[in-house]
């Protein structure tokens, strides 16, 4: 069948087009000898390159090279002020957590920080964290708010996050997790400071279109499984979806919880069990797993990779990039810590980091494949197969990045 474009649409041509669709049995769904069109910000057709007739529009010649989705970093902690670098110092010279905490360290040290800051400030601190994303290739991010903890500090993380999206050619969903930890002011008063979320900080936020989904840290140092349901319940009724930072450290029964509300996602999971890998498959909630974390923490109990990949749950991979547990702006690494430290299949990787992290966001509709319908993000490779990306660090083989289209950023 013939495809007859128009005058404005792109054909990209010679590429080997690793479409990480669904629709295809190839490995990472490659395909060869066919053409990409876009019209407008959209992928419009996949054909065979004998099929397309050219109407005056151009054509753009990649010469063997890979193309693979815009990689998704499903789950990062970007927007925050200050740094942890010197109490991961004392960490290193062997000071103990507990002491580091008495010493007002921690999360609630970032949240000091992150409230001095103007919003500006802010802005300023979190672009060259965003640019070395989009350097190696991420068309689309999460950034999660949690630093704030009272109504103007979250809402100030927030707006940082929209104001990146405006600036940046980048997909930004942003998360609300006002209950990441309890706030200082709030010392031994987690319920009523649960209260203040549901009561203020969430639905006034929502109203003013600020965030996509909401998060909690389900966990014995974070919320109690009751109150993490108490802020879902609230959630449920303005129609937000929900996720959550569960069985990171502990088995709380987050999992199931979070599948309760069909969430979009469980994160971290170290500790997940099987009653929680089947209520996730039940609920389509996809599993993102975080290797940074892991890594920076020397944790030794491995998320249950193998029962996961048997119940065919949906895997994601992401940076989590945030100050205390994975300081890295690099989800190319991830990947590779993925590969090394999680065991997770080269292919695996590159679905995290697309469809399934695309899912997570609940964007699976247009984001995270190259097909038909889809937005036309993508990366267009100095190089001939997907594992390349996952196993050689510190370079940066990204020839072409396009963003709804149009080409971002060019390495020769
Ligand atoms: N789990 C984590 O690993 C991070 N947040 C969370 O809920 C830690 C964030 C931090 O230490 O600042
Ligand atoms: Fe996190």
């Amino acid at each position: 069948m013939v495809f007859k474009t128009l005058p404005h649409d792109i054909v990209w041509r010679n590429g080997r087009i690793a479409t990480m669709s669904t629709g295809s049995a190839a490995p990472y769904g490659l395909v060869e000898n066919h053409d990409l069109i876009v019209r407008d910000k959209q992928i419009i057709a996949i054909v065979p390159t004998k099929d397309t007739e050219i109407n005056d529009c151009q054509i753009i010649d990649v010469k063997g090279r890979l193309i693979t989705p815009g990689l998704i970093d499903c789950h990062t902690h970007l927007v925050f002020g200050g740094d942890r670098a010197a109490e991961w110092e004392q960490r290193m010279n062997g000071v103990s957590y507990e002491t580091i905490s008495a010493q007002g360290g921690g999360i609630n040290s970032t949240v000091r920080e992150t409230r001095k800051m103007s919003e500006d400030a802010l802005f300023c601190r979190a672009k060259p964290r965003l640019e070395a994303l989009i350097r190696e290739g991420v068309t689309a991010i999460e950034m999660k708010s949690g630093y704030g903890l009272d109504y103007e500090n979250e809402e100030k993380q927030l707006k940082v996050a929209k104001r990146l999206a405006a600036e940046y050619p980048i997909s930004v969903s942003s998360t609300l997790l006002s209950a990441h930890t309890v706030p200082e002011e709030y010392k031994g008063q987690s319920d009523q400071y649960i209260e203040l979320i549901c009561q203020k900080i969430m639905p006034e936020l929502w109203k003013k279109g600020l965030f996509d989904a909401v998060d909690v840290f389900c966990e014995s140092v974070g919320f109690s499984l009751k109150q993490s349901e108490k802020l879902f319940a609230a959630a449920q009724q303005l129609g937000i979806p929900v996720k959550g930072h569960v069985e990171q450290l502990s088995n709380l029964g987050g999992s199931e919880l979070v599948a309760r509300y069909h969430g979009l996602s469980v994160d971290h999971i170290e500790y997940l069990d099987l009653e929680g890998i089947r209520a996730l498959k039940a609920s389509g909630t996809v599993a993102v797993l975080l290797p940074g974390a892991f890594y920076f923490l020397r944790e030794t109990k491995l998320p249950p990779i193998e029962l996961l990949r048997e119940h065919q749950v949906p895997m994601a991979v992401s940076t989590d990039f945030n100050p205390g547990t994975s300081p890295f702006a690099s989800l190319r690494m991830i990947m590779n810590m993925a590969a090394v430290l999680f065991k997770l299949t080269p292919e695996e990787i590159w679905a995290g980091v697309t469809r399934h992290a695309a899912k997570a966001l609940g964007r699976e509709d247009t984001h995270g494949q190259l097909a038909p319908g889809f937005i036309a993000n993508f990366v267009v490779w100095n190089a001939q197969e997907p594992v390349e990306m996952i196993y050689e660090q510190g370079s940066n083989p990204l020839y072409l990045r396009v963003y709804e289209g149009e080409i971002t950023h060019r390495n020769p």
